[in-house]
């Protein structure tokens, strides 16, 4: 009975869209990726929404800490709009994914104004904060990643890494124990891989918008249960999370990179309402 306790006064008889696997796809995943060794990326959250289905608060995206008390991740993640913060749950500091779950409530959801819910994560503005009823407590395994300066440029050709619980191929979600996976991807430039999905979208001409980055190249790759994640790299001897896991046209697939929400374009946004930290 519990569980309909908790999800009464929220589902108001919607749920999230999950992630719908498009016909024709082949190949999907944190495709090619390796297990995440210990404290190494201890900025990563899952995202839970209760399952009436499972009796369970299930995984459906990625997120990052970029603050002890909030999280980034991707605006679809959280639509349809009508959704609310108690919905929602976030799970920190695992390595295994639902490995003794201590959820925190989300008390708050602030989508980014400019996210198109028809065009969903191909129209861009593809990020949203979620505030969590009190602050982790920060560990080795529980730690916020830095956001960039935004005039940081990320080269194209640059190795960076995404991490997630996605699946690992096509309809092949990763198996039990769900640990999270890891995989070095490189940066492609906006224009290359504009190049790219025109070529086979045949589709309007702004397709790669500029608040976008992509990331990837064949067998690695994001894909679906990743987004929302975090793609960070290297800069100055830390971590600095430059994307955020957001669509793509298959996954792991030679010809579409994995397209990302450019962290530069929204951190004045985050910052008006994400203090920094540590502080200055
Ligand atoms: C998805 O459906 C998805 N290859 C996420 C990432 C990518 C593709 C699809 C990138 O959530």
């Amino acid at each position: 009975m519990l569980w309909l306790l908790l999800a009464l006064p929220c589902l108001g008889g919607s749920v999230p869209r999950a992630p719908d696997p498009r016909p024709g796809r082949e190949l999907v995943g944190i495709v090619g990726g390796c297990d995440v060794s210990a404290r190494r990326f201890p900025w990563q959250v899952s995202l839970r929404f209760y399952s009436l289905r499972h009796g369970q608060w299930r995984h459906v995206c990625g997120g990052s800490l970029i603050h002890p008390q909030w999280v980034l991740t991707a605006a679809h993640c959280v639509q349809p709009e009508e959704l609310e913060a108690c919905a929602f749950r976030v799970q920190v500091g695992q390595l295994r994914l639902y490995d003794h779950d201590e959820l925190t409530r989300v008390v708050k959801i602030i989508r980014h104004p400019q996210f198109n819910e028809s065009l969903a994560a191909r129209g861009g503005a593809d990020v949203a904060l979620l505030e969590l009823e009190a602050p982790a407590t920060l560990s080795e395994h529980v730690h916020p990643v830095s956001l960039p300066p935004a005039f940081l440029r990320v080269p194209p050709g640059k190795t960076c890494w995404v991490t997630g619980w996605g699946d690992i191929m096509y309809r092949k979600p990763l198996p039990p124990p769900y640990p999270l996976q890891e995989v070095d991807v490189p940066i492609v430039g906006n224009e290359d891989c504009g190049r790219q999905y025109q070529n086979h979208s045949g589709g309007p001409s702004e397709v790669i918008r500029e608040d976008m980055l992509c990331a990837g190249r064949e067998g690695r790759d994001s894909c679906q249960g990743d987004s929302g994640g975090p793609l960070v790299c290297r800069w100055n001897c830390s971590w600095v999370q430059v994307g955020v896991v957001s669509w793509g046209s298959f996954c792991g697939h030679q010809d579409f990179p994995g397209v990302y929400a450019r962290v530069t374009s929204y951190v004045s946004w985050i910052r008006q309402y994400v203090p920094r930290f540590p502080g200055p």
